[in-house]
């Protein structure tokens, strides 16, 4: 059964969902702001995220959240709601048809509950700490693919790490040796839920944002995942200080190796140092 902290969130993102599926056919009018090089933010973001923190305060005052667009915001120390209202935000804008709401609850460092939803499709991921991962109400698993042979993965090409894609291009040559192929879609955290129910055998990215994966993190391990940083330390959407590691590579337990090595033979992971 659904815990009732759960119950919250996913009213919280379905309140959020509702605000971006009604702004849909008006996106020519949306006021956008570019936050950074190619980093965009909209009125829309920011009317999804105070729909999510309106929901979660009225049921958790205490709480502190942190948000894509309203920064570090309540209480600190305790229980904290780390938020991304739009995820996949450049494909929003061009009306490309993949993107979702992202909300993790955090407590001692640890993210104890995910909620991801894709309005467009109704698909609903949730997961708690040691109870598994559900995509509506199916149990959901991570894929049993052993070697990267036949692998479909996804990565991202973050404008912040322009520094280090001629490496990741390399290393996406190497694994277009074996794998079928790789996907780029746009929102890290629907890449990290397509992993957790075994449509994606493997993500990797560089330049996630806590709020990108803090969801998606629980949701692979949950699904019985592996997730890494690129030299294969246990990573989270950040460590007790709230500093998040740069990198994230997401995958079966046996697959995720198989992708690391190549992340590491092909020379990217030593572009981060
Ligand atoms: C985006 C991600 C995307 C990643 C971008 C960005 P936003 O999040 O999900 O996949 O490559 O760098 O972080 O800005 O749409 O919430």
């Amino acid at each position: 059964m659904q815990k009732p902290v759960v119950n919250v969130m996913v009213k919280a993102a379905r309140a959020a969902g509702g605000v971006l599926l009604r702004n849909m056919n008006r996106l020519d009018a949306i006021n956008v702001i570019e936050k950074d090089r190619l980093d965009y933010a909209s009125e829309v973001d920011e009317q999804a995220e105070q729909a999510v923190v309106k929901e979660l305060r009225r049921a958790f005052p205490d709480a502190g959240f942190l948000g894509e667009e309203g920064g570090a915001q309540g209480r600190k120390g305790g229980t904290l709601f780390v938020i991304d209202p739009l995820d996949g935000t450049s494909n929003y804008l061009h009306g490309f048809p993949h993107w979702c709401v992202s909300i993790a609850m955090v407590e001692q460092g640890e993210v104890q509950h995910g909620v991801i939803f894709d309005p467009l499709r109704n698909e609903l991921f949730t997961a708690s700490r040691g109870s598994g991962a559900v995509l509506n109400d199916r149990r959901i698993r991570v894929s049993e693919r052993k070697d990267l042979n036949g692998a479909m993965l996804g990565t991202g090409f973050a404008p912040r790490e322009r520094a280090s894609a001629p490496a990741q291009l390399e290393c996406v040559r190497e694994l277009l040796r074996s794998a079928e192929d790789i996907r780029r879609t746009g929102s890290a955290a629907l890449d990290l839920a397509y992993v957790a129910c075994g449509r994606s055998d493997g993500y990797f990215e560089a330049g996630v944002k806590p709020w990108d994966i803090a969801a998606g993190v629980l949701l692979v391990r949950e699904a019985g995942g592996r997730v890494s940083d690129f030299k294969g330390a246990a990573t989270g959407p950040m460590d007790a200080r709230g500093i998040h590691s740069r990198q994230l590579l997401a995958g079966n337990q046996k697959l995720s190796i198989e992708l690391q090595k190549v992340i590491v033979q092909s020379g990217y992971a030593a572009a981060f140092g």
